[in-house]
């Protein structure tokens, strides 16, 4: 058996994202976000306006309840959360000059309450929420000026929050705008319209855009720690066949790009043969070229699954989520379909802590699944054994990375109370230790309760790791 290998000072947390969580899209001053107009995920085209089926718009109400659900984190005893900021509650349409100050009082208020549990803050600037004037006037990040907002954006946050927040992420999962364009980039043109050379210049505006702020952060706030967040997903071939094991390096390549470009800084020879191989000629500047240099502090990732890659089309089948691949046929799945591989986030800790030499940071992980409410003993609760099980699963796999030498800053589980979910939309796919009482139907009194997970990941936390074996 492994000893336990989690150093002192490790940090113990959960992760949300405004849209997934705050509700309240309308009040405080709050311009409205792409995710207002998502009623049903990434599954079909938006809306035009909000329409109350979408239960982003309410969601489990942290805009008015964070006094208690920071609380029950305590309770658990975190040491970070991680939480994203909506910036079109900074500003409404996203590119005016001067911010919402209710907006910012808002985060003020919830970094007070972190604080006064001895919380870490862990600020994603941008979580899937793009505000929705810039996808339909400016067509999101396919367009240059996304830069300039995103930055005067960062400007007000860090010279705001810059004193009392450490750890920053620039873009959530900033890999998954090649698939997602809408949800991750705000880009309003259908997918299908978007050739790979407008998704590619799309990403090179968000990677200057993500390098420029780093450089802005150290700037404004020298202790500051400045992370890049990529959705991680091991691939592994299908079959031993060299042509299997070809495909997948390349599919790998997709991912690593961004990456090697956040912590090398600048573009890596293979995306360049790529890009000469499908003719295309991204407008990349001096200056970006220069900008590009700012690298990150450290790697932030979401681990949810594994996928297979083969050469043979005949065998591709459909698994995965924003990814989408080809499926393992030794591994589970979640009733999502999400295939469950907690070896696979031994196997990417490895692989970024060589590559890249940076220290890590789980930021996203979880099982979705539906939960029943039941009363023990005249208390309400959700024996989730079945979630104990992944957790702990993925944790000892996470043990076993720190036992081969990879330097990882801490964990936070996705989901750490019930929130909308962001493919599907669904209240009904939960992730947390607190179960929301909301239901898909938007029914519900939003009452919290503590679920089993709950007391699990409290003695996990208690012990530094050392409950989980
Ligand atoms: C990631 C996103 C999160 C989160 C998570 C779980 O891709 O960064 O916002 O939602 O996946 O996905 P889902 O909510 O679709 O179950």
């Amino acid at each position: 058996m492994t000893n336990n290998y989690f150093p002192d000072g490790f940090l113990w947390g959960g992760a949300t994202a405004a849209n997934q969580i705050e509700g309240a899209y309308d009040e405080g001053g709050k311009g409205l976000s792409i995710q207002d107009v998502m009623p049903h995920g990434i599954t079909t085209p938006p809306s035009g306006t909000p329409t109350e089926d979408n239960l982003k718009l309410h969601a489990i109400d942290f805009y008015n309840r964070y006094v208690e659900d920071i609380a029950l984190f305590a309770e658990m005893g975190f040491t970070v959360f991680r939480f994203s900021v909506a910036w079109s509650r900074i500003f409404p349409m996203g590119n005016e000059d001067e911010p919402n100050e209710e907006g910012l009082k808002f985060y003020d208020r919830v970094l007070d309450e972190l604080d006064k549990h001895g919380i870490e803050p862990m600020i994603t600037i941008s979580h899937y929420e793009t505000p929705l004037h810039l996808a339909r006037r400016y067509d999101g990040w396919s367009n240059r000026k996304m830069i300039g907002f995103y930055e005067n954006y960062c400007r007000v946050l860090f010279d705001r929050f810059g004193s009392r927040v450490k750890y920053w992420l620039t873009f959530n999962e900033i890999n998954s705008v090649l698939h997602e364009p809408f949800l991750s980039g705000g880009i309003a043109t259908p997918k299908a319209e978007l050739t790979q050379q407008n998704l590619y210049q799309a990403v090179h505006h968000e990677l200057v855009a993500s390098a420029r702020v780093t450089r802005l952060a150290r700037e404004i706030m020298p202790n500051a720690r400045i992370g890049c967040m990529i959705l991680a997903l091991p691939i592994y071939p299908l079959t031993p066949n060299p042509d299997d094991v070809v495909a997948t390096m390349k599919a790998q390549h997709r991912s690593y790009a961004f990456g090697d470009i956040h912590c090398r800084g600048e573009y890596p020879g293979y995306l360049l043969r790529y890009f000469r191989d499908n003719e295309i000629e991204l407008d990349i500047t001096e200056q970006d070229r220069e900008d590009l240099k700012n690298t990150v502090d450290f790697v932030s990732f979401s681990y949810y699954m594994s996928l297979c890659e083969t050469a043979d089309s005949s065998r591709v089948t459909g698994a995965g989520n924003i990814f989408g691949g080809v499926t393992n046929p030794t591994l589970e799945a979640s009733e999502w379909g999400w295939q469950i591989d907690p070896q696979g986030l031994r196997v990417v800790m490895n692989d970024y802590w060589e590559r890249w030499q940076k220290p890590l940071f789980i930021v996203e992980n979880g099982l979705g699944a539906k939960d029943r409410l039941v009363e023990i003993d005249g208390v309400r609760t959700v024996e989730d054994g079945y979630r104990i099980d992944y957790l702990r699963k993925h944790l000892l796999q996470v043990n076993e990375a720190l036992a081969d030498g990879v330097d990882v800053l801490g964990y936070t589980s996705w989901g750490c109370i019930d929130l909308v979910s962001a493919s599907t939309a669904q209240l009904s796919k939960r992730y947390g230790f607190v179960y929301v009482d909301r239901n898909d139907d938007g029914s519900g009194s939003l009452e919290r309760y503590r679920k089993k997970s709950f007391f699990w990941y409290r003695d996990v936390i208690r012990s530094n790791g050392a409950a989980l074996t």
